[in-house]
C-alpha cells in the first residue's frame, strides 16, 4: 500500500498517556452511584450492574500478575477519528498484562458479533493502523445489539474464541446497548465482561465523568479549517453568503465549537431555538436581519453555521417529527408500499390538523426527507435534510419581500455547504491520538480488574497528558428513561449544548459583534508536528468548560 509522507511519519508517533498507564496500577473505588434519574426503574432493569462505584486507577508499587485474556472489540456507529488508537491501546494494554493475551476484532460493527465475522488483530495489523483515521481496520456498522437472541448468538462465538471480555466502541445508543449486554451476560453467568468506550464526533456523549467523546476534537478542527478557508474566500470576493451545515446529529456542539474557532457572522444553536420557542420564520427573520444590516455597511457577504439537527429543535417541527416517528414506527411497511407520488397526501391525511398544516407548508424535498428511513435507533437521519438550502432559499425570499417594502437595499447571493463526512475519518489530532490510546489502555485495565458494565474514562484532559486521570464509570450512572420507537427505554442521556454553560455563554457574548464586524479567524490545518501550543490544544469547548469549573 502506498503511503503519504505524513502517514509514514505519523505511524511512528507515540501517544502521550497518563502516568498511571505507564506504571503498575491499583484501583481506587468511589461510593455507590445512582442513575441520573428514574432510579427505581433503572435499578430494576439492571440488578447486576446498577449502583457500582466510579473507579480511578492510581500508581502502585506492586505490579499485579494477570492470566492471559482473550478480548473482542467492536466499532459501532459513525466513524470518528482515533478509533484505531483505541484498538491499539486495548492491544498494548492486554499484552502488557500478559503477552499471551489475544485481541479479536468483529467485522463491520455489532453485526460481526452476531454473524460470527471476525479477525485476530495481531501486532503487524495493529502497527499498520496506529495514529491513522478511519475505522477500516475492522469496519463499523449500525446494527443494533439489543435482542436476547443476538446476545446468545454472540455468546456462541465468544465462547468458541475463549473471549472473556468485549469492548464496544460507540456513541450513547451503542454504549446503552453495551450495558444491556453486560447486564445480560452477568445475569446468565456467561463469564464475559463488557466495557464501553465513548466515541462520536457529535460530542453529545459527555457528562461529569466523561469530558468528551473521542473524534470531536479532530472533526471540529477539520471543519474549522475549511470554514476558515471559506471565510477568507468570502472576505476576498465579498459577494457571497455561505450557508454551512455541520454534522452533529441533534446536539449543536460541533457548530458551537466551530463558531468559537472561526468567529462567523452567524451560528444558529438548535438548543437556543428550542428554549426560545422560535419558529422557522423567526430564524429566517434573524438571519435576514443580519444580512440587511451588513448590507447597510456595504458588506454583502457573510457566513452562517447551521447545526444539522436544527429542524428537530424548532418546537413546531419537533411535534411534527414525533408524530411522524410514531406513525412510521407502526406503519412502516404500509407506508413503503404507497406510490412515491402519493406519499405526501397519505401522510397529510393521517396527521393531526396542526401537524398536517406545517407538513403541507414544507418544500417537497424537505417533506420527503422527513419521512425517509429512520436509523436503526429510530432517529430521523438529520444529515439527509438539506436545511442549508432551505434557509438560504427562505432568506432570499424574505429579503425580496423586504426589498419590495423598501426595508432592504443590497445584493444577496448564496453558496451552500455541508461538512460532515469530510471530518469523520481524518488523521486524529494529537489530542485524539493521545486520548483514544489512553481510553483503549484504560479499557484493558478495567478488563484486568474484572469489571463489567463500565465505560472507559479519561479526565482532566486540558492538563498535560501525564496528569490525565484514567478509570471507569458505571454506564447505568449515565442513564435515564426515554421514549424510543414508541416505548419507554433506559438510555444514556444525550448531552445537548447547555445554554447556561460557559462555551455557549462565551459565544453569546461575542455574537453581536461577530455578526456585523468581520472578525473571522482562520485556524488552518491540524498540525501534528511542532510546538505544543499549535499541536496539542484541546477544543475551545473543553478549554472554556475546564477553566470555569
Ligand atoms: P454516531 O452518533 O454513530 O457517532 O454518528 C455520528 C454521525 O456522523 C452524525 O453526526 C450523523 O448525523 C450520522 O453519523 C450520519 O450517519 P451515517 O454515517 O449513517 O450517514
Amino acid at each position: 500500500m502506498t503511503k503519504s509522507a505524513l502517514q509514514v511519519a505519523r505511524s511512528a508517533y507515540i501517544p502521550k498517556v497518563p502516568k498511571t498507564l505507564k506504571s503498575a496500577v491499583c484501583i481506587k473505588e468511589g461510593n455507590p452511584t445512582q442513575s441520573i434519574s428514574d432510579q427505581d426503574a433503572i435499578r430494576a432493569l439492571f440488578p447486576n450492574t446498577y449502583g457500582m462505584p466510579v473507579i480511578q486507577f492510581e500508581v502502585s508499587e506492586i505490579k499485579s500478575r494477570y492470566a492471559p485474556v482473550n478480548v473482542g472489540v467492536i466499532l459501532s456507529g459513525g466513524q470518528a477519528p482515533g478509533g484505531h488508537n483505541v484498538i491499539a491501546g486495548i492491544f498494548d494494554g492486554i499484552k502488557d498484562m500478559n503477552p499471551a493475551s489475544r485481541l479479536y476484532g468483529f467485522i463491520l460493527g455489532p453485526g460481526g458479533l452476531i454473524n460470527h465475522k471476525y479477525i485476530e488483530l495481531t501486532q503487524d495489523i495493529i502497527d499498520e493502523y496506529r495514529n491513522t483515521g478511519g475505522f477500516d481496520i475492522i469496519g463499523s456498522g449500525r446494527d443494533k445489539l439489543e435482542k436476547k437472541a443476538d446476545f446468545d448468538k454472540g455468546l456462541e462465538i465468544l465462547k468458541k474464541l475463549n473471549i472473556s471480555a468485549l469492548v464496544i466502541i460507540g456513541g450513547d445508543d451503542s454504549n446503552t446497548n453495551a450495558c444491556v449486554l453486560a447486564e445480560y451476560y452477568a445475569a446468565i453467568g456467561a463469564g464475559v465482561q463488557v466495557i464501553g468506550c465513548p466515541k462520536t464526533i457529535d460530542g453529545d456523549l459527555k457528562n461529569e465523568m466523561i469530558e468528551t467523546s473521542f473524534g470531536f476534537d479532530t472533526a471540529c478542527k477539520v471543519y474549522s479549517e475549511v470554514i476558515g478557508n471559506i471565510q477568507r474566500d468570502c472576505n476576498s470576493a465579498r459577494k457571497y453568503w455561505h450557508f454551512i451545515k455541520l454534522m452533529g446529529r441533534s446536539a449543536s456542539h460541533i457548530a458551537l465549537e466551530c463558531a468559537l474557532q472561526v468567529q462567523p457572522n452567524i451560528c444558529i444553536i438548535s438548543e437556543e431555538v428550542e428554549m426560545k420557542n422560535q419558529s422557522l420564520d423567526d430564524i429566517i427573520d434573524y438571519i435576514a436581519g443580519i444580512v440587511a444590516k451588513r448590507a447597510e455597511n456595504g458588506d454583502n457577504f457573510g457566513t452562517v453555521l447551521i447545526p444539522e439537527g436544527l429542524i428537530e429543535f424548532i418546537p413546531a417541527m419537533r411535534k411534527l417529527i414525533n408524530e411522524l416517528n410514531e406513525y412510521l414506527a407502526r406503519h412502516e411497511d404500509e407506508f413503503k408500499r404507497i406510490k412515491r407520488s402519493a406519499q405526501r397526501e397519505h401522510i397529510i391525511d393521517r396527521l393531526s390538523i396542526e401537524n398536517a398544516r406545517i407538513y403541507k407548508s414544507l418544500p417537497e424535498a424537505v417533506a420527503r426527507q422527513l419521512t425517509m428511513d429512520r436509523d436503526p435507533h429510530g432517529n430521523v437521519q438529520v444529515s439527509l435534510i438539506e436545511t442549508e438550502k432551505l434557509l438560504a432559499e427562505m432568506v432570499r425570499n424574505r429579503l425580496a419581500e423586504w426589498t419590495d417594502q423598501g426595508k432592504y437595499v443590497g445584493k444577496f447571493a448564496s453558496q451552500v455547504h455541508f461538512f460532515g463526512y469530510e471530518g469523520r475519518c481524518a488523521a486524529p489530532s494529537n489530542y485524539d491520538a493521545d486520548y483514544c490510546y489512553s481510553l483503549g489502555f484504560t479499557a484493558a485495565g478495567l478488563i484486568g480488574a474484572g469489571k463489567t458494565g463500565y465505560m472507559s474514562s479519561v479526565r482532566n484532559t486540558t492538563a498535560p497528558a501525564s496528569e490525565w486521570i484514567a478509570g471507569g464509570v458505571p454506564i447505568t450512572m449515565m442513564m435515564n428513561m426515554e421514549r424510543r420507537h414508541g416505548q419507554m427505554k433506559p438510555v444514556i442521556q444525550k448531552a445537548l449544548v447547555k445554554l447556561d454553560g460557559a462555551p455557549f455563554k462565551e459565544y453569546a457574548s461575542k455574537r453581536d459583534s461577530w455578526a456585523l464586524n468581520t472578525d473571522y479567524v482562520y485556524p488552518g490545518p491540524i498540525q501534528y508536528f511542532g510546538p505544543t501550543e499549535v499541536c496539542d490544544q484541546p477544543t475551545k469547548t473543553l478549554q472554556i468548560e475546564q477553566q470555569t469549573k
